[in-house]
């Protein structure tokens, strides 16, 4: 049994329809299944403790690993990249399974947040929401694909789609690599400029700019440099000015939605 879906999980851990329902809002706004799961697993929260029943119900690895075993539907999962702790997932099953660790749709969720929010994730999988650093890091470790889904003000779109993309572990403060080979885009290369860059929020100022590029630009966390090219997604919605969403070339320039998502790399090599 593959426990690929919130359904799946559900049946597994032989919940009834009407229980279901307050535990599925509580993952929602909590994301709080990976330890009630455990819970009902009648076992420790703790990661390898459970590593013996993930082998014997195997979660899949990323959203492509279950496109590529059926389910087509855009909506969250679960998935574990590397067999420890499983977590949810919002999965974009168009071209083959992205998994999104990024999205801006409106202001509801606040992206001015410290450092442990950045590395653990917060917001909503189906509204606003930043997956989480450690999470991340897990799902590009081995290398991934990136790519940039901005729309922009006057309704029109953009992108930008990078090959290689890697989020270093937190010993590194979450250092990121991506190369531009093959780079495709409606706009020009611009996330280079991070290459290599540590992650930064407003209380972990790892970057080289003399200012606190969070706290100075409202930004919310990114790979900052000196400040951002590509970009300040993290930044506050709706704001259409410096601090806002959006990518600096030359210039701020303001966007209105944004989703970040990532999908494994492979044959390009
Ligand atoms: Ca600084």
């Amino acid at each position: 049994m593959a426990l690929n879906t919130l359904a799946d999980v559900f049946a597994f851990i032989d919940i009834s329809g009407k229980e279901y329902k307050p535990y599925y809002k509580l993952i929602e706004e909590k994301r709080a299944l990976p330890r009630y799961v455990y819970k009902c697993l009648k076992d420790e929260y703790i990661c390898d403790n459970v590593k013996d029943k993930l082998a014997c119900y195997p979660l899949q690895s990323d959203c492509e690993a279950i496109y590529e075993n059926g389910p087509r539907t855009d909506g969250m999962y679960m998935i574990s990249p590397d067999g420890r702790c499983p977590f949810l997932v919002y999965c974009h099953m168009k071209n083959g399974g992205w998994t999104v660790i990024q999205r801006r749709v409106d202001g509801r969720v606040s992206f001015y947040r410290p450092w442990d929010g950045y590395v653990s994730g917060f917001g909503d999988l189906d509204g606003s929401f930043w997956l989480g650093l450690e999470k991340i890091h897990r799902l590009t470790r081995d290398g991934s694909q990136i790519y940039f889904d901005m729309e922009n003000y006057d309704g029109s779109r953009d992108y930008a789609h990078y090959n290689v993309f890697t989020v270093y572990e937190a010993a590194t403060a979450y250092r990121m690599n991506v190369d531009t080979f093959g780079y495709r885009g409606s706009i020009i290369e611009l996330l280079s400029y991070h290459d290599n860059q540590k992650f930064s929020t407003y209380d972990r100022d790892n970057n080289a700019s003399s200012s606190n590029c969070c706290k100075d630009r409202d930004g919310g966390g990114w790979w900052y440099k000196d400040c951002y090219k590509l970009g300040n997604f993290n930044g506050v919605y709706g704001k259409r000015e410096l601090g806002g969403i959006g990518y600096g070339d030359g210039g701020h320039l303001q966007i209105k939605n944004v989703e970040i998502k990532i999908k494994a790399m492979y044959g390009v090599c």
